[in-house]
């Protein structure tokens, strides 16, 4: 009876090991937290849905873009997929937003002068943006909270601001990639319930200002990881580039790692010396040229001199800093 019992153990462990080998899919790995040695916060599994949905598109679908509370294992509380101001800022102007049935077809198209002028100096240049993120933003310049995007998740849409400062000023944007499954950073996207979507931003301004390599990009949210040991620092350099990409049937166990944002991170005088550099990305990696809220107006962004921006890591970074001096 014994060795009976021993060796259908075996059997089954043996088995359990050789269809685990022919697994292509990654699979979530059993690295324990307290191994982790980097700067991040680690939490595992589904964050607490807090905020059911921000935003109803009245004409159209749009991805549910709920908020999330995560405790990590050390007892802090981090909200996902980022804290930000969308109940309570100034809305961007659309430049187009199906879902309020603003779908011009190009620049000429837009009523300019409606747009609202944010005064930072009142004896400034005026100043016009044209913005498309992948999935959301907050605009600073030199602290002042701008406009924030009007579609959270999706459907896709644009923006334009208008702001009145004198030069030298800072840029400063808080770009998130939204998720579907908080705490998880994933959608169910392309046949997979665990989809890791991307993110990227685009803009250029009247006075010549382009997202360029010359801004500074820093990552404050990086998630779906299901391995720990992927995830490596060079620096200041918050790095994924071994993590997975590939969507899964269940990432219900995946990890984040969180790092908390810096007190003024976005005021003209926050010294991001240190903040790594911004990463380019082509129109075509970001995947733009089926979306009409950005070829409508591609002289305003790729057309103008610009690129798509993010951290090194486009998909699973989904919490961007990013930050940028005109002088
Ligand atoms: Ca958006
Ligand atoms: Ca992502
Ligand atoms: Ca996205």
């Amino acid at each position: 009876m014994q060795i009976s019992n021993k060796h259908l153990l075996t059997s089954a462990a043996l088995t359990l090991l050789l269809s685990g080998c022919s697994q292509t899919s990654p699979r979530p790995v059993n690295t324990d937290i307290s191994d982790y040695t980097g700067t991040a916060s680690i939490t595992q599994g589904r964050a607490t849905t807090v905020i059911d949905n921000l935003f109803q598109c009245n004409n159209g679908r749009s991805r549910i873009a709920g908020i999330g509370e995560i405790t990590d294992n050390k007892g802090s509380v981090w909200t996902v997929p980022a804290e930000n101001h969308y109940t309570s800022a100034l809305k961007a102007y659309d430049l187009y937003e199906e879902c309020a049935n603003i779908t011009p077809k190009d620049i000429a198209s837009v009523d300019e002068d409606s747009i609202p002028i944010v005064v930072v100096d009142a004896d400034g240049e005026e100043i016009t943006g044209y913005i498309f993120a992948d999935n959301y933003f907050e605009l600073y310049i030199n602290g002042k909270l701008i406009a924030v995007d009007t579609v959270p998740f999706t459907p896709f849409n644009s923006s334009v601001v208008k702001f009145k400062v004198n030069k030298p000023y800072t840029i400063a944007v808080k770009v998130v990639d939204w998720e579907e499954n908080l705490g998880l950073g994933t959608e169910d996207n392309r046949g997979k319930a665990y989809h890791p979507g991307d993110g990227g931003f685009i803009a250029s301004f009247s006075d010549g200002t382009v997202t360029n390599a010359d801004w500074q990009a820093q990552t404050y949210y990086t998630a779906p990881i299901y391995a720990l040991s992927c995830l490596t620092e060079l620096g200041n350099k918050r790095l994924s580039e071994s993590c997975t990409v590939e969507g899964i049937d269940d990432g219900e166990n995946a990890y984040a790692a969180h790092w908390a944002t810096p007190n003024g991170w976005m005021k003209q005088d926050f010294d991001s010396n240190d903040w790594p550099q911004a990463t380019l990305y082509s129109d075509d990696e970001i995947g733009v040229n089926n979306k009409k809220a950005y070829m409508n107006f591609i002289d305003k962004f790729s057309g103008a001199g610009a690129s798509f921006i993010w951290s090194t890591n486009v998909v699973l970074d989904n919490e961007v800093l990013l930050r940028y001096q005109v002088n």
